[in-house]
């Protein structure tokens, strides 16, 4: 049998001592401090959202790319200095990478503009990630596909600390020239590689000469070992082969000849 209400038949309900009501005697600000808590939490809310959304945004997307006709590559300065119309403008920009490793940094050769492969991750992954210092950034020029703009292989991958390398390769693509401010493009494409672990270097070079740049990737191999294996153009990205063609030390692979002294030298040197 069900329990009769306690408040019985015909008996009004007490009135919850909270709820404001005519002749509610408490002061003005203890009967609206509910709803001012409830603006306070839902504009704090707001104010934490809106910041994350702007950290995790990614950059805005930098001017260019432009459509002039391909133009002439040449390199420089033991490989150090690629001269390359980045952007597609017309104007031939200076790219360095000093120490050979997949570091590069590009200075506009018309109006004046400069980038680094900072910008072009926080245009990928957001201002807030591109910090991470968990992984590191490896990325190079070259024009893998032949049609004459020259293209970016980036990874984004973990180092590790001990022997056992990890595998945490969140980023490794080909974006396609000619190539916006930031180095990114609308043309992406994969690039595909089967071991995700740390990326030491990259760099592009056409070594033999069929008009395609080939990729040579540094990768760790645990316990100190540095495996070199090389990508090629292949059905809209770039394919890294399983197989090495070299192994160094994680010193020693800095020493090796391939890069972009395999492109054609800048007249005058
Ligand atoms: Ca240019
Ligand atoms: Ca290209």
């Amino acid at each position: 049998m069900t329990s009769p209400s306690v408040y019985g038949v015909g008996m009004s309900t007490p009135r919850d001592p909270r709820t404001p009501g005519v002749g509610d005697s408490r002061p003005f600000s203890e009967r609206h401090r509910r709803p001012l808590q409830i603006i306070a939490a839902v504009t704090a809310t707001a104010v934490v959202f809106t910041i994350a959304w702007f950290a995790l945004a990614p950059a805005p997307a930098a001017p260019g790319p432009w459509d002039h006709a391909p133009m002439a590559v040449c390199s420089e300065s033991e490989g150090t200095v690629l001269h390359a119309d980045v952007d597609g403008d017309g104007h031939l920009d200076e790219v360095r990478d000093p120490d050979r490793e997949g570091v590069i940094t590009v200075e506009g050769g018309g109006d004046a503009w400069r980038t680094d492969l900072h910008d072009t991750l926080s245009r990928l992954v957001g201002i807030v990630r591109v910090d991470d210092p968990d992984r590191e950034t490896r990325g190079t020029l070259g024009d893998f596909d032949g049609d004459g703009h020259v293209d970016l292989a980036l990874f984004w991958s973990a180092p590790h600390s001990g022997d056992d390398p990890v595998e945490d390769m969140p980023i490794h693509e080909v974006h396609f020239g000619p190539l916006s401010r930031d180095l990114t493009s609308e043309r992406v494409g994969p690039l595909r590689i089967d071991f995700k672990g740390f990326v030491y270097g990259i760099r592009a070079g056409d070594q033999n000469g069929d008009g395609r740049a080939e990729l040579q990737v540094f990768q760790t191999a645990g316990d100190g070992g540095v495996d070199q294996r090389v990508g090629h153009y292949d059905d809209g990205g770039v394919t890294v082969d399983n197989e090495t063609i070299d192994f160094h030390d994680t010193s020693s692979w800095r020493r090796t000849d391939l890069g972009w002294d395999d492109i054609e030298t800048c007249s005058g040197e």
